[in-house]
């Protein structure tokens, strides 16, 4: 191999900052001049794919589509101003963070600069040097897949935060930090909201006779119950041990009753399957409802009158719905 392929290529098979990022970069290319666009795509070739958009307008819409890599443009078009495509890309989420490479001509220097000022990241002046273009395309697409790489670890350390790794569910506080938004969005629409508090009976007795492996199976199993009978938009979570609970935005009451009741029934109507010996255990809820009166609320009355509301479904006898 030569130094040329050892570069890119294991910049690629092994970016800096994460795994799954392993792929040919995709770059795209803008520029109307026929001979220019053979002549960069020839350098660029080997290093990926290229797409070439001769058109300015349609190669815009190509970025803004967020595929590709590397945007490498050319200063010059006719009726066409590349500057502001370039300020129009830092301003979309699809392409804030798309590199761009400009290709200047000589004695463009107040183009380059204000170029730079506007977030391109990098230029070259024609006549090209090959080597030069691609090594800033290089410095570029590792910089892209950093970037990248750190973007996805963030985002997959807030899921983590944010979900009960038992069941997959949200957790305790994710619904905490939500419910305090949907809340103050029902009492200001005047919508109504329900919540949902809803906790396993006699679950010390399960973990009792089938061990904390069958009690963490009964939970998994309850929270695949619970899903299928909420809406997308209504919030599921664990809140505790066996406590789970479910916000409920445009649920008054009623529908808030038939809600719980249905879960209930679910869960009672058919035993839950343990260990790989397939025991079958039988297992009830208990659920406490509450829903957004008119004035003077808060989320903590709130809380307060569906646990209030659970406790009197336990004390009733368990297996029940109270309001
Ligand atoms: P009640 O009908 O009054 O709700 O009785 P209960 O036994 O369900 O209530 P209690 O709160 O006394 O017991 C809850 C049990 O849940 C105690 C705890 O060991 C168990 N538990 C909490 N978290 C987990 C977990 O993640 N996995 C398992 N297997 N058990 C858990
Ligand atoms: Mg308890
Ligand atoms: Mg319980
Ligand atoms: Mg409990």
């Amino acid at each position: 191999a030569t130094t040329r392929d050892v570069g890119l290529e294991s910049i690629l098979r092994f970016p800096v900052g994460g795994e799954g990022l392993a792929k040919n970069a995709r770059v795209l290319l803008i520029d109307e001049r026929p001979e220019s666009v053979e002549r960069i795509q020839r350098v660029l070739a080997d290093e990926g794919t290229v797409d070439v958009q001769t058109d300015p307008q349609a190669g815009f819409f190509d970025a803004i589509q967020g595929n590709h890599d590397c945007l490498v443009i050319s200063s010059r078009f006719k009726d066409f101003d590349p500057l502001r495509v370039c300020a129009q890309l830092r301003s979309l989420d699809n392409t804030r963070s798309l590199p761009i490479i400009l290709v200047a001509d000589q004695g463009e220097e107040p183009l380059i600069r204000r170029a730079l000022e506007l977030g391109v990241n990098d230029y070259v002046v024609r006549p090209l040097n090959p080597n030069e273009l691609l090594a800033r395309l290089r410095t570029q697409l590792r910089r892209k897949a950093y970037h990248d790489g750190l973007r996805a670890s963030v985002v997959k350390t807030y899921e983590m935060a944010v979900t009960d790794s038992l069941t997959g569910l949200h957790n305790r506080l994710y619904l905490e930090t939500h419910l305090a938004t949907l809340f103050k969005r029902a009492v200001e629409r005047r919508r109504p909201l329900s919540i949902l508090m809803t906790d396993i009976d006699r679950f010390k007795l399960i973990n009792d006779t089938h061990g904390h492996d069958g009690g963490d199976e009964v939970l998994r199993e309850f929270a695949r119950r619970l899903r299928r009978n909420v809406r997308g938009s209504d919030l599921a979570s664990r809140y505790g041990g066996e406590e789970f609970f479910v916000v409920m935005p445009e649920t008054d009451p009623v529908l808030a009753a038939v809600v719980a009741e249905r879960i209930r029934r679910e869960v009672a109507s058919t035993p839950f399957i343990v260990n790989q010996s397939g025991t079958s255990v039988p297992v009830t809820i208990s659920i406490g409802i509450a829903s957004v009166s008119a004035k003077g609320d808060s989320v903590q009355s709130l809380l307060k009158r569906a646990d209030d509301a659970l406790y009197g479904a336990k004390a009733a006898g368990r297996n029940r719905v109270v309001s």
